[in-house]
């Protein structure tokens, strides 16, 4: 975390107040590749894997961690030619993504051996399509019906209680084209908070690639994925469909806000001077101004994004000082001031 120092002098008193504010979010992670085999995105997924979490729950609910559905073990009974239900993996096997699409619904693609001897990498659908498609994890692969559009909404897994997650990706396979293929990442007010094309693959047919966005916080609500800029109907380009999803933990969207503190404690330390005095805070609001006093002065600073503040406050040793104390905002809107602190520093 990247520090600033600012400094307010107050000329009456000779005395200087320091802080320091909050640092900004990071920027999203992006990982992304493509190639011919697995073996040419492998390294990229497991990067990915290792940002979100080792934990691959199923069942449950975990801090942290992450998610995967490979499709692979999606009975036949779910599999072409017949649908796969919008919540079969928040309900049949909970991992808290459901599937939202403009079209008239998902498939899973059908294994080599299935009891309507369907085709596989949906042959069903059109009988060039297995020589098109490819898969990461053998041997099942996912589309939306007459849409090329796919969103995926957040649950902790096995409930209707909302959630947001640290980042989702995508397996994809024939991108042939810079700008066909994309994932779009929302928050809850629904406001962009990033969007990526999926990089073509190096093959004319059966590549794969991965685009995987990872945030700093559990931010994101919904990601769109547009996949290939057709619907799953004809070979034409650019034809694309999915495998592997991985995406973090959901974590739950309305949690019970922490108690609020602000809390003035007196210097532990004095040093060429100054006299470090101490402001924190729990359970203010996201980024909520923090309004340090002392007798004569006032300077303010920043919570973070999870309602925290720490602050060293330094002041002039040499006039002592006295009556140090802060306000600020909690989380549910409330004033909240802290204690007073006389130093007997000098
Ligand atoms: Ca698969
Ligand atoms: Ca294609």
């Amino acid at each position: 975390m990247k520090k600033h120092w600012l400094s307010l002098a107050i000329a009456s008193f000779g005395l200087t107040l320091i802080f320091n504010p909050a640092a900004a979010l990071a920027d999203p992670v992006v990982f992304e590749a493509s190639g011919a085999t697995p073996a040419d995105i492998q390294t990229t997924v497991n990067a990915f894997r290792n940002f979100l979490g080792p934990n691959n729950g199923v069942g449950g609910t975990f801090p942290d961690g992450r998610r995967e559905i490979n499709w692979d073990g999606v009975p036949d009974a779910f599999s072409a030619p017949n649908l796969l239900p919008a919540n079969f993996f928040n309900s049949n096997s909970p991992r808290g993504a459901v599937f939202f699409t403009l079209g008239t619904g998902f498939q899973v693609s059908a294994n080599s051996i299935n009891p309507t001897g369907t085709p596989v990498r949906f042959g069903n659908i059109h009988h060039v399509y297995p020589a098109l498609f490819s898969t990461f994890s053998p041997q099942k692969l996912f589309s939306a019906l007459n849409s090329n559009i796919t969103e995926t909404l957040f649950f902790i897994p096995g409930t209707a209680q909302s959630a947001t997650s640290t980042g989702f990706g995508a397996v994809f396979t024939d991108v042939n084209t810079d700008h066909s293929t994309k994932i779009e990442y929302f928050d809850v007010n629904g406001n962009l908070l990033f969007s990526q094309n999926v990089l073509p693959g190096t093959t004319n047919r059966g590549s794969l690639s991965f685009l995987g966005v990872g945030f700093d916080t559990a931010s994101v609500f919904f990601v769109r994925i547009r996949s290939g800029n057709r619907i799953l109907k004809t070979p034409n380009r650019d034809v694309v469909v999915m495998d592997d999803f991985i995406y973090g933990e959901p974590q739950a969207l309305h949690q019970c806000p922490p108690a609020a503190t602000l809390v003035a404690t007196n210097p532990t330390y004095s040093c060429g001077g100054t006299c470090w005095g101490h402001i924190s805070g729990t359970g203010l609001a996201p980024n909520a101004e923090v309004d340090i006093f002392a007798p004569g002065l006032i300077g303010n600073g920043s919570a973070d994004s999870n309602g925290n503040f720490d602050s060293d406050v330094g002041l002039s040793c040499g006039a002592g000082w006295s009556g140090l104390h802060a306000t600020s905002t909690t989380a549910t809107n409330q004033p909240i001031a802290s204690n007073t602190v006389n130093s007997p520093c000098n």
